[in-house]
């Protein structure tokens, strides 16, 4: 166990770019090699980043502040979402669905409840980030589906009528 978590710590180490002096040694040529793949594959994606912000801190004024985001079919999708809200019922996040189920999303994600972070388990649910509390910062990573068209919607209960965009693949 000990050893395992070594090498785990090595390899967030290195691919940090952190202080590595000596390291690599305690890593086996076969998980260095792993680490470099990676880092190799990584480098290849087309990552486009995306910050969009969570305003307002009533129910009628809160909105994302794009509400409209275009990507290539080969992209990597990184949303930066900023909940910039203050009041205790402003908690977001950012669902990608299938373009005409935003609805039939949101009203399962009341029973899917905070213990699932109000995001049900529905085929048409594309990528879900974690909730926001009022001014934190949460970050969902994720390929970009086929061409089409797909939505974005803030499940958090009430929400989802107002905080929404079109997301267009190309
Ligand atoms: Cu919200």
């Amino acid at each position: 166990m000990k050893k395992i978590s070594k090498i785990i710590f090595c390899a967030f180490l290195i691919s940090c770019g952190g202080p590595n002096n000596g390291v690599e040694k305690q890593l086996t040529n076969s998980n260095l090699t792993k680490v470099q793949d990676a880092e190799i594959e990584n480098s290849k994606k087309e990552w486009v980043e995306f910050e969009i912000r969570a305003v307002g801190n009533t129910m009628s004024d809160m909105k994302f502040d794009i509400e409209n985001i275009q990507v290539n079919n080969d992209s990597w999708i990184r949303i930066i979402l900023i909940n910039e809200g203050e009041q205790i019922a402003m908690k977001h996040n950012i669902v990608f669905v299938n373009y005409g189920s935003r609805k039939e999303v949101a009203t399962q994600a009341l029973n899917a409840g905070p213990n699932m972070k109000y995001v049900p388990n529905n085929v048409n649910v594309i990528a879900s980030s974690d909730l926001a509390e009022p001014g934190e910062t949460v970050i969902l990573e994720f390929k970009a589906p086929k061409k089409g068209n797909y939505e974005y919607v803030c499940t958090y209960p009430g929400h989802s009528e107002s905080m929404r965009g079109y997301f267009i693949v190309k």
